[in-house]
């Protein structure tokens, strides 16, 4: 695209007005300037000042805001295909990961990987998220546990923004798993590795915002607590994993931290869902796991809308419990198994994934945001949660380049 531009199409979902469902405008203009959106509204309500700019019409098509996946574990080793093998020879996943399964296996085959191999494996699975209109992409560690491999991890994330068209935001998520060498040692492990790495990432300028697993299988309250109070102490934003496979209290642990989100929350119970409404901490819902997992217990979906708490939509992307990297295919299946409707599940991928990672220049579409946009062969938007692994994506601009 020229460095100036007014995109012109049928329909615009700007996810911007709360009082128009999808924030919708028909005959739509847009002023596109450098990476930034200068103008918004009706074609025919252009100021003139635009009217010798060049014009890329899109015709019938839908317009919105660039996708963004909030949650994400795309940097790993190896893929777990043989345990979903096991799964369905009757393993359950909480005793694979007892075994030595699951995670260990991952941080086995991730810290055993080059750099190089890491961020080339990545690069698949972030290709497909391109590819499906997606702009931006939170990118966890946690498959490395100890201080070089964590390092490596947060290096490959970062680098993956370098090399393709996509913004990247990285979580330190250190404590993911114990890790073998600390085996019945959680304590020591947190001490004596997360959060000196937690320190050593954030002085590489490798940490946007630090996550934990708050689960029987990975750490309790009280260790999320030391690693929270020291991401408090530099300033890092924070989430967590949180009521996955039980209900330990880790959302309210994360309301009181002020926690951007908690993420998962099958298990979430009122009393959490008030604690992270009165905190603004958003609700990241993650059905690729749920699918994958088989899960039953779905979200507290009608809480949640009633108490205001922002809903998000991610894959979770990761090669234990969701090997899942279409987060088209993810919006159908957040309102297939969990009911939202198609407007909070496109919601659920750019304003509310935007606000959920602390990011305010994307997400929407509006004047002074950035033209991160995605251009849909579709005619309404609900078009993108109602069909099943179908990509009717026409073009992406990521700062308004192609
Ligand atoms: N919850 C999950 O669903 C993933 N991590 C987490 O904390 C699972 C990661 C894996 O199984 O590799
Ligand atoms: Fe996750």
């Amino acid at each position: 695209m020229t460095n100036k531009t007014v995109l012109l199409s049928a329909a615009m979902a700007t996810m911007a007005d709360g009082d128009t469902p999808y924030g919708m405008c028909r005959d739509a203009a847009i002023a596109v300037k450098g990476a930034e959106i200068v103008w918004v509204g009706k074609h025919q309500d252009l100021p003139y000042d635009f009217a010798d700019w060049p014009v890329e019409d899109f015709g019938d098509r839908l317009i919105t805001p660039g996708l963004i996946d909030a949650h994400t574990h795309v940097v790993f080793g190896g893929n777990r295909a043989t345990e979903f093998e096991m799964r369905l020879n009757g393993a359950s996943y909480e005793e694979i990961a007892r075994t030595g399964g699951g995670i260990l296996s991952t941080v086995n085959a991730t810290r055993s990987a080059s750099e190089e191999a890491l961020l080339a494996d990545a690069l698949t699975r972030v290709d497909a998220f391109i590819a499906e209109g997606v702009c931006t992409i939170e990118v966890k560690s946690g498959y490395g546990l100890d201080t070089e491999a964590e390092l490596k991890m947060l290096r490959v994330a970062r680098r993956i923004g370098k090399v393709r068209p996509v913004r990247i935001k990285t979580t330190f998520l250190g404590a993911h798993a114990v890790p073998p060498e600390y085996a019945g040692r959680a304590d020591d492990y947190i001490r004596e590795v997360c959060t000196p790495t937690l320190r050593a990432a954030h002085d590489e300028g490798l940490v946007d915002a630090v996550d934990g697993f708050c689960e029987g299988i990975a750490f309790t309250p009280a260790q999320i607590a030391q690693v929270f109070d020291v991401a408090q102490e530099l300033g890092l934003p924070m989430k967590l994993h949180a009521e996955q496979l039980s209900n330990l209290g880790g959302a309210q642990l994360a309301a009181y931290y002020g926690a951007m989100s908690a993420d998962h929350i099958e298990y979430l119970d009122a009393a959490g869902v008030l604690s992270m409404a009165k905190a603004g901490t958003s609700a990241v819902l993650l059905p690729g796991a749920f699918y994958t997992l088989r899960e039953t217990q779905v979200p507290p979906v009608d809480l949640l809308r009633q108490h205001q708490v922002p809903m998000v939509l991610a894959t979770d992307c990761n090669p234990g419990s969701s090997p899942l990297s279409s987060l088209l295919l993810t919006m159908n299946m957040g309102c297939t198994l969990f009911r939202l409707t198609p407007e909070e599940a496109l919601a659920g991928v750019t304003c509310n994934a935007a606000r959920a990672l602390g990011i305010s220049d994307v997400g929407t579409i509006a004047p002074g945001q950035r033209a991160d946009l995605a251009i849909w062969d579709v005619s309404h938007p609900a078009e993108l949660s109602y069909r099943v692994g179908f990509n009717p994506l026409h073009k992406r601009l990521f700062g308004g380049d192609e």
